[in-house]
C-alpha cells in the first residue's frame, strides 16, 4: 500500500492506473478505522482493480461545539488495517492540503434532504459532508464509491449530489456492521466507558423492536416512535434526541409507513452521541428486499 498526503501525488498515480484501463474503487473515511470501514474496503477490493481509501477528519462538517479536536486519530493503526483490507492507495491529507486558503468560499448547498433528520440537529453538517466528498471525488476519479448504510441519510445525500451534479461514479451502499449486542460500529464508540457501552446497546434494540412492530402491522410514525420510547424507558442513562421515519431516497419525514422506509435517530449516552437506523418494511406497498445487516467479524 502507498500513502499519499498531497492531491497532486495521488492524482498523478491514479492517472497512470486509469490510462491502463484499470477500474478504481474509492472509500472515503475519517479514520479510526473499524470493521465497518473495513467491510467497505473489502467490497471495493472485490469489485475493482485499484482500491483507494481516504482518511481526513473534515473540519467543515463539525459544528463549533462538536468533537473535531478530540475525534480519534490513529494513522499508523489505520494504515495497517487498510493495507490488510486490500487498499492500494491511502490518501491522508492535512487540513491545509484540503483547504489551502484556510476557509472555503464555495459550498454544496442542499435542499430539504440536508435539513431533515440529522440536518435538523447538526446545521451545515450535510453541506460540509457533500462539499468534502465532491472535492474528494475530483481528487480520486473513481468508477465506484462506497458508503455505509450506517449513515443512511449521508448515503442518500451522496446519491443525490451524484445525480444532481452529474458526477460520473456509481454509489455503492453497504450494510451496517454491528457488534454482537447490536450496537453499530462507530469511531465514536471509543468515547464510551464500559458502563456507557452496555447502555448504548439499548438504542439498536429499541430500533429493532420498532422494526418488528412495523412488520407486525404498525403503520404510523407516531406508533413507531412510541415503541422506541417505551423500550428506552428502562434505560434512563440513555437520552433519545429524535427518532423518525424517513423516505429512503428523499429523507422527507413520513407519517405513514407504506413499503420501505428508514427509521433513524440519535441518542446520547453521557456526552456521546450515537446515531443509528434500520430499514422498516410494512406489508402495505412495494416488496423491496430488506436492508441486510452484517455481524462484525
Ligand atoms: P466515517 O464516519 O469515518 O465513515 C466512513 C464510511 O464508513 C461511511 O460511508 C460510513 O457510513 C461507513 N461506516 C461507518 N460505520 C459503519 C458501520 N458500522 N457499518 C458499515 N459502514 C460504516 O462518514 C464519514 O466518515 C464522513 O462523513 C465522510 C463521508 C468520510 C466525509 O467526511
Amino acid at each position: 500500500m502507498e500513502t499519499h498526503i498531497t492531491k497532486r501525488a495521488l492524482a498523478a498515480h491514479l492517472a497512470g492506473e486509469r490510462r491502463q484501463g484499470r477500474t478504481v474503487g474509492f472509500v472515503p473515511t475519517m479514520g479510526a478505522l473499524h470493521e465497518g470501514h473495513v467491510s467497505l474496503m473489502r467490497r471495493a477490493r472485490a469489485e475493482n482493480d485499484v482500491v483507494v481509501a481516504s482518511i481526513f477528519v473534515n473540519p467543515l462538517q463539525f459544528g463549533p461545539t462538536e468533537d473535531f479536536t478530540r475525534y480519534p486519530r490513529d494513522l499508523e493503526g489505520d494504515a495497517h488495517r487498510a493495507a490488510e483490507a486490500g487498499v492500494d492507495l491511502l490518501f491522508s491529507p492535512g487540513v491545509e492540503e484540503m483547504y489551502p486558503a484556510g476557509t472555503i468560499a464555495t459550498r454544496v448547498e442542499l435542499g430539504p434532504i440536508g435539513e431533515t433528520g440529522e440536518g435538523r440537529w447538526r446545521p451545515g453538517f450535510f453541506s460540509g459532508v457533500a462539499t468534502v466528498c465532491l472535492k474528494l471525488f475530483h481528487v480520486v476519479p473513481a468508477d465506484r464509491v462506497y458508503f455505509g448504510q450506517k449513515d443512511a441519510q449521508q448515503l442518500a445525500v451522496i446519491r443525490r449530489i451524484v445525480a444532481d451534479l452529474d458526477i460520473p461514479v456509481d454509489v455503492v451502499g453497504c450494510p451496517t456492521v454491528r457488534e454482537p449486542d447490536g450496537l453499530a460500529l462507530s469511531s465514536r464508540n471509543a468515547y464510551l466507558d464500559p458502563q456507557a457501552r452496555r447502555t448504548a446497546s439499548a438504542f439498536p434494540r429499541a430500533l429493532f423492536a420498532a422494526r418488528d412492530a412495523v412488520a407486525a402491522g404498525e403503520g404510523s410514525a407516531a406508533g413507531v416512535r412510541w415503541v422506541v420510547e417505551a423500550h428506552l424507558e428502562r434505560e434512563p442513562a440513555l437520552r433519545l434526541q429524535y427518532v423518525d421515519v424517513f423516505d429512503p431516497v428523499s429523507f422527507a419525514p413520513r407519517e405513514r409507513i407504506e413499503g420501505r422506509a428508514i427509521l433513524a435517530g440519535a441518542a446520547f449516552v453521557g456526552g456521546t452521541r450515537l446515531i443509528d437506523n434500520v430499514e422498516v418494511a410494512s406489508q402495505i406497498g412495494s416488496h423491496v428486499p430488506e436492508q441486510k445487516e452484517m455481524a462484525a467479524g
